[in-house]
């Protein structure tokens, strides 16, 4: 399915509501609630991340684009020139363009993003920027297989680029699953450039994700605000909370949405219960050890060739092959 936007070619396989009825009528159905962090990403709640990665307290973003600035000219050695860059997870496009900078000749950029508002506004931004560099964009959800569109000049290799520790919002068998659909996605010479997010003290993790602005919470509250929209519940936003904790022996940050009351939530005519404190679990995001991520990789067939982080150790970047 095509849809033009502006001069770009679009492919379209965005959840349709019925992905997001059935997937929340079965997280707010099992024992202890749950819904997927994917949905987080409607107009609003992009528009919030941005504004997450602002925060004083919200490290990841400000080390890793200071990261690929620092290693742009070791990472484009390794990859080599002329690439097809993938990027699963595109949001505003800053981390891109440092990329698409120190690569050499860069042939084609595929974001695959779940939110179309973030996809049409970042791709049209580098389309003007990256004139040489054909813009290819899939508006879907990049846990499932990608068909990779065929760019006009054809690519030395594939480059996935999943930066942001994103890989970090699954659980370990979901992230191999995931390596594993992006080996085949890159084939048997191409390369994968990952963020992650290393495990560091759970003061700094914490406060990463219970900013004192509220954006975070902001941020997660916003789902209950999409759902009330989108699928007509009635969740009263001032009856839940957003909370985060860190468990250093899993090495993730869990996030929670407590139901401030006993109270019951009205979704597609069937009635939720929610107990007084009761925790929804909205959002893991895992911090990694070296060992710990190699090892996820070799699970799906990967091995780590190269790594960069900064001095202080609280990000890497990493580059897997076949
Ligand atoms: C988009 C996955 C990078 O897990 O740090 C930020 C999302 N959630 N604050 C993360 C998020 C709460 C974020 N990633």
């Amino acid at each position: 399915m095509n849809a033009t936007a502006d001069a770009v070619e679009l492919t379209d396989l965005h959840p349709s509501r019925d992905d997001l009825l059935g997937d929340v009528l079965a997280g707010l159905s099992a024992t202890p609630k749950r819904l997927p962090s994917k949905y987080f990403y409607d107009r609003r709640g992009s528009e919030l991340f941005e504004e997450i990665t602002r925060q004083p307290e919200y490290y990841l973003t400000r080390v890793e684009l200071a990261l690929i600035q620092d290693s742009g000219a070791d990472i484009a050695r390794a990859v080599g020139p002329q690439a097809h860059v993938v990027e699963y997870g595109s949001g505003s496009g800053r981390k891109t363009r440092l990329l698409l900078d120190a690569l050499q000749d860069p042939v084609a950029y595929t974001p695959v993003e779940i939110s179309r508002s973030a996809l049409v506004g970042s791709v049209e931004r580098l389309d003007a920027e990256f004139g040489p560099v054909q813009m290819l964009p899939v508006l879907g959800d990049f846990t499932q297989a990608i068909p990779l569109p065929e760019p006009e000049r054809s690519a030395r290799r594939v480059l996935v680029f999943f930066p942001g520790s994103t890989l970090g919002n699954l659980t370990d068998a979901e992230a191999v699953q995931l390596l594993k659909a992006m080996r085949e996605t890159m084939g048997p010479d191409g390369r994968a450039l990952i963020g992650i997010d290393l495990q560091k003290s759970a003061d700094l993790i914490e406060a990463a994700y219970n900013d004192a602005a509220g954006v975070t919470a902001a941020f997660t509250l916003n789902l209950l605000t999409r759902l009330n929209r989108e699928l007509g519940a009635d969740f009263d936003l001032a009856a839940f909370r957003h909370r985060a904790v860190y468990l250093p022996g899993a090495g993730r940050i869990e996030t929670y949405i407590d139901s401030l009351r006993e109270q019951t939530v009205t979704l597609h005519g069937k009635r939720f219960s929610f107990a007084a404190g009761e925790a929804m679990q909205v959002e893991y995001s895992h911090k990694y050890t070296d060992e710990g991520f190699a090892a996820l990789a070799a699970r799906a067939g990967l091995a780590v060739t190269e790594g960069w982080s900064d001095p202080k150790d609280w990000f890497g970047l990493r580059l897997l092959q076949p």
